[in-house]
């Protein structure tokens, strides 16, 4: 055996014997590294002659070739080995509960918001939006409130200082029929919508704040009457309050942009001193709660938005999501549902699994 054959057997069973990565690395440095033997014999090379270099040249090359290689091997195995060995002890085990801790919680405000645009979505109403910051042509002029109006004076309405391109006042939308005025003159009927979002209204106490939610509904079609506003109505209250008797009161009423309008009672029952929703609010241990107000849409509305009043009717409602969410889950105090605190929100929040359904709701 050559001497390069018998230093080549030496360092490859030495690779062989190794069973650390720093056991390899050290070979690898003592054999390939800048005082290393293969790289010493690679100097030689220069000083022999040329037929001595054509004899030992290849038979160095193949060395310093096969350690390269076996090394590379070498170390691939070892991390396939450490990789074999860790897969072994970790192991997931699927089944086991997920760790919840750390989720947040969903704001009473979104879940009823989503409840609502599902029970609307089953009597095929689309959700419309429009922007927060509105003009009060939108917001007041379209819907039949004369600069006189009460709802317009400073103390109410938030306004901007300046006006928009067009010279309107702009403000923070008091309601959301703004975006219902969009639709109205953007889109041909019949209209099915609902424009849930925010509002705001200069005026703060136990039972306002200045921002709150609002959920109206509109319907624009031919020959609509008051009879499908109250089947709506009550369709939408027995999904809502989940009960089957929901027993709903009419009291004539008046906004400006409805004709006639009406206010909508719910009758609850005292049980156990506590107002539970459902049954006749003439009952002896009964009541009434205003829930909504809606009403025909004036006819000058509908003409406002550039439809002809004698080919098309419609309805509308309003009611404040704040005030669904207190009845529905039983909070008493407005102001802390915007306060964040993070009790409030554990207690009264609802886990991102509870799916809103409405067989969870019609039948029940
Ligand atoms: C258009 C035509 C008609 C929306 C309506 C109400 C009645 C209503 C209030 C209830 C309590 C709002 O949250 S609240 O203060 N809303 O009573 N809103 S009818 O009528 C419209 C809207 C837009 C084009």
């Amino acid at each position: 055996m050559t001497e390069i054959a018998a230093l080549k057997a030496g360092l490859l069973a030495d690779l062989d014997g190794a069973d650390t990565p720093e056991r390899v690395e050290e070979l690898r440095v003592g054999a390939l590294g800048k005082q290393g033997v293969i790289t010493a014999l690679l100097k030689t090379l220069g000083a022999m002659t040329p037929e001595e270099r054509q004899v030992r040249g290849p038979a160095i090359h193949d060395l310093r070739q096969s350690l390269t290689d076996a090394i590379a091997a070498k170390k691939t195995a070892m991390e396939q080995a450490i990789m074999d060995a860790r897969l072994a002890t970790e192991k997931l085990d699927m089944t086991l509960p997920v760790d919840m801790a750390g989720q947040g919680s969903v704001h009473p405000v979104s879940q009823v918001m989503d409840e609502l645009a599902e029970i609307f979505a089953d009597m095929g109403f689309a959700v419309a939006t429009g922007p927060e910051v509105e003009d009060d042509w939108r917001n007041f002029t379209a819907l039949n409130i004369p600069e006189t109006h009460p709802a317009r004076a400073m103390h109410d309405t938030f306004y901007f200082p300046d006006q928009d391109a067009e010279g309107r006042a702009m403000l923070l939308r008091t309601h959301t029929s703004p975006v219902q005025v969009r639709t109205m003159t953007s889109q041909e009927p019949p209209i099915r919508i609902i424009a849930p979002g925010r509002v705001y209204r200069s005026d703060s106490d136990a039972t306002h704040t200045p921002m709150f939610h609002q959920i109206e509904g509109l319907v624009i079609d031919k020959g609509i009457h008051l009879g499908h506003l109250k089947w709506t109505l009550e369709t939408f209250l027995k999904a809502f309050f989940e009960r089957d008797d929901i027993v709903l009161r009419l009291r004539p009423s008046y906004f400006p942009f409805t004709e006639p309008s009406v206010e909508v009672d719910v009758g609850y029952t005292l049980i156990n001193g506590q107002r539970v929703i459902g049954g006749s609010g003439d009952d002896d241990n009964g009541g009434w709660l205003e829930v909504l107000g809606s009403g025909m849409v004036n006819r000058r509305v509908i003409e406002a938005c550039g439809l002809d009043p004698d080919e098309w009717q419609g309805f509308a409602f309003g009611t404040g999501v704040d005030r669904l969410a207190m009845l529905k889950y039983g909070m008493n105090d407005l102001r802390a549902f915007f306060d964040g605190d993070l009790r409030w929100l554990r207690h009264y929040g609802f886990t991102a699994l509870d799916i809103p359904t409405l067989s969870g709701g019609v039948g029940a």
